[in-house]
């Protein structure tokens, strides 16, 4: 018979080799320090108009309420960090993850060949693959697992790598070895990305009122740019990479191999006037598969011309 550690081994080796930037497991279950600190920032409304988060509050924090006979979390992440850069310094600026093709449909496909290896080598596997498709709380899970810590700006970042990787989830029926020894966290005393961000929205150490964040302005922000944040934008036309740039541990960023993620062909060209006259039809041929899309022709036009005046 099989033993759970083989199992555990030959599932990270096949993550690896599906070019995830690391792997680690925990055992599903409720997560209970997270519970007070997910309601206290819904409470503050720190969510803005993305109503989806208010949604599954109990499936959220526990993910055997999410798929049936869950036991394991497989928590991944793969690396986007890149050294293409927009050519004119001038421009509009997109955050670098969003240089390439969507993320989502990129891992989600890895996902899936993993999910297959499992159920080919080990058997009847029942098990589902998230990411940013359900409510999971990626961070948390991959924290758990040892692959970094929650930094002040909130985003994961390992000693090794930083945080220019994204975070995904297979969760299965499937008992496995678990990493159960959670990465310490190494802010130490240092504030550069409270101290950086255009908006303030860090507005305590590891909490990000996600309703001041230029991601969630340009992004999901669906109305009209509230006023107050006129001249706050730093350019930003898409994303915003501002907190992880200045994040000490980026320094030890690896640059990605996936070539899904290589800037989309002319979109780093476009100097700033073009991209004030860009038309619906040059959005739709730039962002081809591009997670920019979701702010549609109209959303990105809208940060154009928030960010002239
Ligand atoms: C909603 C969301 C956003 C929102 C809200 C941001 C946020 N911090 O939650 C907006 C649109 C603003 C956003 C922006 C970005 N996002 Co986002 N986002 C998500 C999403 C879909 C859900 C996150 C979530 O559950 N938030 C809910 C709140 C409650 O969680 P939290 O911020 O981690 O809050 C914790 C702290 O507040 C803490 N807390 C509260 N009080 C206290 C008190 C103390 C003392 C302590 C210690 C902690 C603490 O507890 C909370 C729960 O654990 C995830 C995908 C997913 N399914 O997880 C991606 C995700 C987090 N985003 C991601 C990315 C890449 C970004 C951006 C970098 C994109 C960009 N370049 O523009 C920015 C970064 C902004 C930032 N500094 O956080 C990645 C992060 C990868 C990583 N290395 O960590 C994820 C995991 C997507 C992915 N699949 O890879 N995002
Ligand atoms: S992504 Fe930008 S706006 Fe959002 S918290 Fe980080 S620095 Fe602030
Ligand atoms: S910039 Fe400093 S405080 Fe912020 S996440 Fe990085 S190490 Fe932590």
């Amino acid at each position: 018979m099989i033993s759970k550690r083989e199992y555990t081994r030959f599932i990270k080796s096949e993550a690896q080799q599906l070019g995830f930037l690391s792997c680690g497991i925990s055992k599903a279950g409720f997560l209970e320090k997270e519970a007070p600190q997910l309601e206290s920032w819904l409470k503050n409304g720190s969510h803005g108009e993305m109503a989806y988060m208010e949604n599954h509050f109990d499936k959220r924090l526990d993910p055997t309420k999410l798929v049936d006979g869950a036991k394991s979390v497989i928590s991944l992440t793969l690396n986007y960090y890149t050294d293409q850069v927009q050519m004119d310094p001038e421009a509009p600026k997109i955050s670098q993850y969003a240089f390439g093709e969507d993320y989502h449909s990129v891992i989600k496909k890895k996902l899936n060949l993993l999910l297959e290896a499992i159920q080919e080598h080990i058997g009847e596997v029942n098990g589902r693959a998230f990411v940013d498709s359900a409510p999971v709380l990626d961070k948390a899970w991959a924290k758990k697992s040892g692959l970094g810590w929650i930094g002040k700006n909130s985003n994961l970042i390992s000693k090794k790598t930083g945080s220019f990787f994204f975070l995904a989830e297979v969760i299965i029926d499937l008992d496995l070895e678990y990493d159960i020894a959670p990465t310490q966290d190494h802010c130490g005393t240092c504030t550069k990305c409270i101290d950086a961000c255009p908006t303030e929205a860090i507005v305590a150490p590891y909490v990000v009122d996600g309703s001041r964040c230029i991601s969630y302005l340009t992004i999901e922000l669906k109305n009209e740019l509230p006023t107050e944040f006129q001249g706050k934008m730093d350019n930003w036309m898409f994303g915003c990479d501002v907190c992880q740039d200045v994040c000490p541990w980026n320094k030890f960023s690896v640059l990605n191999t996936e070539p899904a993620f290589k800037a989309k062909k002319d979109l780093l060209g476009v100097s700033s006037a073009e991209w004030q006259e860009i038309t619906q039809d040059t959005f739709s041929t730039l962002f081809k598969n591009s997670a920019v899309k979701r702010t549609k022709f109209s959303g990105l036009k809208r940060n154009i011309e928030f960010l002239k005046q």
